[in-house]
């Protein structure tokens, strides 16, 4: 067996020996291939590298956090459900950890992925492309602990707050989401991700996992649950996270968010494409085209264009599929010719959604999933 240098060096880190080294991307034990956007509180996006696997090993793996991160004694975590409940519930890990395990693979995408790339600019994390991942989930199905509990009819949305605690003078980070998608049976209470518990900074000892919405919707370190007939009366409910209801020119301001606007919820379909980088000067053969591509659901096709758009040929799609997971594709370009070639590749889902060919800008900045275009040089 081979053992990795970024491994090896990772087993010593968890054991507290090469701490300082590992200090990488403004969080000890990620990789330092990683994009940092802050360091504190720790924000950071994939490589681009990481779209080459199917699962996003932990060190990669995107970090969106608002708040600090909460330091967490196992022994006093409680998760409170109260609200409109029949029964209010107040339950340790050792309650959590008796009830059935579900698990599954799903993505999680920042809303604000992309980003960067609207034009007129938009304020707030200037995410590229990695703001992503695809992981293996674990926990409890929020709906058990929901029917424990007794939903009242009343109740239309579950609204979760987390230990994050805001830095001065910030709002602290509540969402809610709709009574339907918490008792759906894939909505979990997750305390593992690809088979550890949590990370910190993913949200230990409990995160929220929303399969096939945006990752403002997936709430970490989660310790109260209330069910409400509105939605939570939070900042990152009211004003931030939501979309327009109709689409709006370049530039406009959000009114009224709670009226005009929506929340960001369900994955909109998106592929990216990995292999080869942007700008890169190829040799004159075969050429590998791969990336990845998600969407809230099953992806039925990749597509790619190797000039400019004309012509679209299938990708194969990779062999590892989970009902919420992103599936890896590849497509074999032989170049016509030397010169530079501009690549496509664009996605539709199971549901015939596809990605549109011009940005759809909104005010907030949020799903950027336009066909992305990367330029290459055939040399020769
Ligand atoms: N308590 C809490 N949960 C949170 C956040 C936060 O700031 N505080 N950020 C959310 C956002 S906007 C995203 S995109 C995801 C990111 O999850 P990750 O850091 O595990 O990738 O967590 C969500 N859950
Ligand atoms: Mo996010």
């Amino acid at each position: 067996m081979q053992v990795s240098r970024r491994h090896f060096l990772g087993a010593l880190g968890a054991a507290g020996l090469l701490r300082p080294q590992l200090v990488s991307a403004g969080y000890p034990g990620k990789s330092p291939n990683m994009v940092e956007l802050s360091a504190e509180p720790p924000n950071m996006e994939m490589a681009l590298e990481g779209f080459n696997s199917w699962i996003t090993p932990v060190e990669d793996f995107y970090v969106r956090c608002n708040s600090p991160v909460p330091a967490v004694e196992i022994s006093q975590y409680r998760l409170t459900l109260d609200g409109l409940v029949d029964r209010p519930l107040t339950l340790t890990m050792e309650d959590l950890s008796r009830m059935p395990k579900v698990s599954l693979v799903s993505v999680v995408e920042c809303a604000g992925n992309g980003r960067k790339n609207y034009s007129p600019k938009i304020s707030g994390s200037q995410w590229n492309i990695g703001a992503v991942g695809n992981a293996r989930w674990a926990g409890v199905r929020l709906a058990d602990i929901l029917k424990r509990a007794g939903v009242k009819t009343a109740a239309k949305h579950a609204a979760f707050d987390g230990l994050d605690q805001p830095e001065a003078g910030k709002p602290d980070f509540q969402r809610s989401i709709d009574v339907g998608k918490a008792l759906h049976r894939d909505t979990l209470l997750a305390y593992e991700m690809n088979g550890q518990p949590l990370r910190a900074e993913h949200g230990y000892p409990i995160r929220v996992v929303t399969p096939g919405w945006t990752g403002n919707n997936w709430v970490k370190w989660v310790t109260r649950i209330t069910l409400r007939e509105d939605e939570v009366d939070n900042f990152f409910q009211r004003d931030n996270y939501r979309y327009p209801l109709r689409p709006v020119p370049p530039g406009s301001q959000p009114v009224d968010p709670m009226v005009t606007m929506a929340p960001v919820t369900a994955l909109m379909v998106k592929s990216v494409i990995s292999t080869p980088v942007n700008g890169a000067r190829l040799p004159l053969r075969e050429v590998k085209v791969s990336g990845a591509a998600w969407s809230d659901g099953l992806i039925a096709r990749v597509e790619v264009s190797t000039d400019a758009g004309r012509h679209w040929h299938p990708a194969t799609l990779g062999s590892d599929s989970a009902p919420y997971s992103w599936r890896l594709w590849e497509y074999r370009w032989k170049p016509s010719g030397p010169g530079y070639h501009t690549l496509m590749a664009r996605a539709e889902d199971a549901k015939g959604n596809r990605q549109p060919l011009v940005p759809e800008w909104n005010p907030l900045g949020y799903y950027w999933n336009v066909v992305q275009i990367v330029s290459v040089n055939i040399e020769g």
